[in-house]
């Protein structure tokens, strides 16, 4: 009899990845994807040898970092000045943008953090608010985490977030995550219950996912999460984060202003989803929700499939 069990659950296992039973058994340092330290060309620091040390330095803080364990806050950084304007900067812009671009629900959470340019926020205090609120905590990461950390760690209510800066060369649009994606595109969001909820969804639907499930969830969470749009009273808004931290992304959301006008599309789980871009440049097509609750209906019929 054990030794059914044990081929049975070896074969389970070689199927899918190990299922974590907690937080603690997802890592934040072993499977960081694609930038990390070693930027792409076409990234706008790639010939600036100042900013990959600084981020190799906050990136390390971040890797030594342990959840939980002992109730180790999150590791301060102290911001240069040049980062500060930076932040102060995409603030200022998205501010200005924000009104007439992103959804509502977005717009009534975002006044709970009081956002001011000359003060780039700690994760730890953003991670003390949305645990008070919905019971989600912020990890930090290196870099782009491997999606099966990052779909799995949504189960146990914790979102990964860098914490270096974007290169100042282009602050409107950077083509990797980096703090100001991550408290002005997902912090004020994570604070809404339903939203946190449909998040947690994801990640719960991920847990026992095969490969292939796995990448069409991280395309749902893409579609979503990152560049959701809603159908709202007066137009097209953005819910998705990787829109709401980009000046640029969300002006092509409604105006194609760069001369390609992009598409949009209703949802669909149960259909194949095109492949997910982020290193060329602004999204060609977006898919467009009702509400939240058409989301997480959607993404619940999906879940409930597996
Ligand atoms: N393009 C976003 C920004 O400039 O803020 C960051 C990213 C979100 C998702 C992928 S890259
Ligand atoms: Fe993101």
């Amino acid at each position: 009899y054990r030794f059914i069990v044990t081929t049975q659950l070896a074969d389970f296992n070689k199927q899918v990845h190990k299922i974590p039973q907690s937080i603690h058994d997802i890592s934040n340092g072993d499977h960081i994807l694609g930038f990390g330290v070693e930027l792409a060309e076409h990234h706008p620091g790639f010939h600036d040898e100042e900013y990959k040390k600084r981020r190799s330095y906050i990136g390390n803080l971040a890797k030594l970092h342990k959840i939980l364990f002992s109730g180790e806050p999150i590791p301060h950084v102290e911001y240069s000045d040049e980062e500060i304007k930076i932040w102060g900067e995409i603030l200022g812009k998205l501010t200005y943008l924000h009104p007439t671009h992103a959804c509502k629900r977005y717009l009534d959470t975002f006044q709970l953090f009081n956002f001011v340019p000359d003060r780039l926020p700690c994760l730890q205090e953003l991670s003390e608010v949305l645990m008070m609120r919905t019971g989600w905590q912020i990890r930090p990461v290196a870099g782009l985490l491997h999606p099966t950390d990052f779909l799995n760690a949504m189960a146990f209510r914790t979102f990964h977030c860098t914490q270096y800066v974007r290169h100042g060369s282009q602050p409107m649009y950077t083509p990797e995550p980096d703090i100001c994606h991550e408290i002005l595109g997902h912090i004020p969001l994570l604070a809404d219950p339903e939203f946190a909820n449909l998040v947690q969804l994801i990640g719960l639907a991920s847990l026992r996912a095969s490969k292939q499930e796995m990448l069409h969830l991280t395309k749902l969470y893409w579609y979503t999460v990152e560049f959701g749009t809603v159908k709202e009273r007066d137009g097209v808004k953005a819910f998705g984060a990787g829109l709401l931290s980009s000046f640029g992304e969300l002006q092509h959301m409604l105006s194609g202003e760069d001369g390609s006008m992009p598409i949009f599309e209703d949802l669909d789980p149960f259909k194949k989803l095109p492949k997910m871009d982020h290193k060329c440049g602004f999204q060609k097509r977006y898919f467009l929700c009702e509400n939240f609750s058409d989301v997480a209906s959607k993404l619940t019929a999906y879940a409930k499939s597996l």
